[in-house]
């Protein structure tokens, strides 16, 4: 009889790992996935996170940066239900690099869609996907509170203003708000996709000026004139979306 040898190739992960882990607890579904790169001196994780509450799903890219074991140890938080790892995990900040959320359906509307923000290269971009829109024109802002809660989406707030200016079109002489970003437009078949990147927000960093976690998206019926104060005159809120992680 013939002897089969298998030669298993070793393989050294020195650069990359990769975890996965799925977990379910009654309506959510979270499935994390982990790249942890390391190198003499430093270790980068960055922690991959896909929620599904009631069907609804959500994603958030995390990077951890520090020493090897100070990063190891923040790992384990998301790949063990043991929450008393210890403080060292504090000293490594958590930096997000993407969040993603559903917008809502407000004031009877049915405008529905998705909101992407990734920061990059100390700016946030905004991507919007959005439909179920009546076809024209119209406003979209960051109001003050991540609270969509209210059927008419005035829950959120009014619009964020951390540098208390006057409403008005993004990068006025007379005045703006952080959560001024505009108006758009839509196609025949009442969907949009809105860009837009700015160096002056953050994804959870320390400036409350900057911040715009904790906040609100909301899509209105009309056109934001940028003039009246202090909100635009831009009619119902019909859709909402809180910027959480
Ligand atoms: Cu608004
Ligand atoms: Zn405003």
């Amino acid at each position: 009889m013939k002897k089969i040898i298998l030669l298993f190739p070793l393989l050294f992960l020195t650069c990359l790992v990769i975890m996965c882990k799925n977990t379910k607890n009654g309506n959510t579904e979270t499935s994390t996935e982990i790249k942890v790169e390391k190198t003499d001196s430093i270790t980068k994780a960055e922690v991959k996170t896909i929620k599904k509450v009631n069907g609804e799903v959500s994603e958030e890219i995390l990077l951890l940066e520090g020493t090897h074991e100070e990063v190891m140890k923040k790992v384990e938080l998301f790949t063990t239900e043991d929450k008393t790892v210890n403080v060292i995990i504090n000293k490594v900040p958590e930096i997000i690099k993407r969040i993603q959320f559903n917008l809502k359906p407000k004031s009877g509307s049915e405008t529905s869609g998705l909101i992407i923000f990734t920061e990059e290269n100390g700016s946030v971009n905004l991507k919007a996907n959005i439909k179920g829109l009546i076809p024209g024109v119209h406003a979209i802002h960051i109001h003050e509170k991540a609270d969509c809660s209210s059927d008419d989406g005035k829950s959120s707030g009014g619009h964020w203003n951390p540098t208390f200016e006057n409403h008005g079109s993004w990068g006025s002489e007379n005045g703006y708000h952080r959560g001024d970003i505009g108006n758009f437009n839509t196609n025949n078949n009442g969907e949009a996709s809105v860009s837009f990147t700015t160096d002056l927000w953050c994804l959870n960093c320390k400036d409350p000026i900057k911040n715009i976690v904790g906040k609100a998206i909301i899509i209105h019926q009309g056109e934001d004139d940028l003039i009246s104060q202090p909100s635009g005159a831009a009619g119902k809120r019909i859709s909402c979306a809180g910027i959480i992680k």
